[in-house]
């Protein structure tokens, strides 16, 4: 088993069914990945280790997902410069509008790469963090290029029926 060089960080395990989409999509690439709870505010210590091993650890990118008020992204942003891609949870109250607000609204000097609300997001955070790898990675360069065509194929296909 290669080492990871992504990270899936989420603030619970309730976040593992949006989450786990990029994780699918990571998979599908062949692509090393590790997924952890890691809550910013249940377990601060865990969060600061996470962020300051990742760059040693090989970590490419990491991608945060989390609920409500949602700093686990921009917490580990400040402990490291490995990128890190915030996908905003869909929350029980506001729908995951706090989630993304909280998310993308990063002041000045940190950023988060912030992510559509709920599976869209998770999965199109994985693809960007394919896109990161793959400035490097000719062969996963590829994988990305293929895809694309497959959707492109799949959308010229689509038939629309009759009026009725
Ligand atoms: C956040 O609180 C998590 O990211 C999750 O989205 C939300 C609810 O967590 P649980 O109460 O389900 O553990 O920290």
């Amino acid at each position: 088993m290669s080492a990871p060089q992504i990270g899936i960080v989420m603030g619970s395990n309730s976040d593992w069914a949006v989450m786990q989409q990029a994780a699918l999509i990571l998979r599908s690439f062949d692509v090393a990945f590790e997924a952890k709870v890691v809550s910013a505010h249940r377990t601060p210590d865990l969060l600061f280790d996470y962020a300051a091993s990742a760059q040693s650890r090989g970590l490419r990118a990491i991608i945060a997902g989390a609920g409500g008020a949602a700093h686990l992204p921009g917490m580990l942003a400040a402990k490291t410069i490995v990128p890190v891609l915030g996908v905003p949870v869909p929350s029980k109250y506001l729908k995951g509008m706090d989630s993304l607000l909280s998310i993308v609204q990063m002041p000045k000097g940190i950023p988060v790469a912030t992510f559509a609300i709920g599976e869209a997001g998770a999965a199109n955070a994985a693809l960007f963090a394919l896109a990161i790898l793959a400035t490097e990675q000719p062969v996963l360069a590829q994988k990305l290029a293929d895809f694309r065509a497959k959707q492109e194929a799949t959308v010229l296909a689509m038939d629309l029926p009759d009026v009725v």
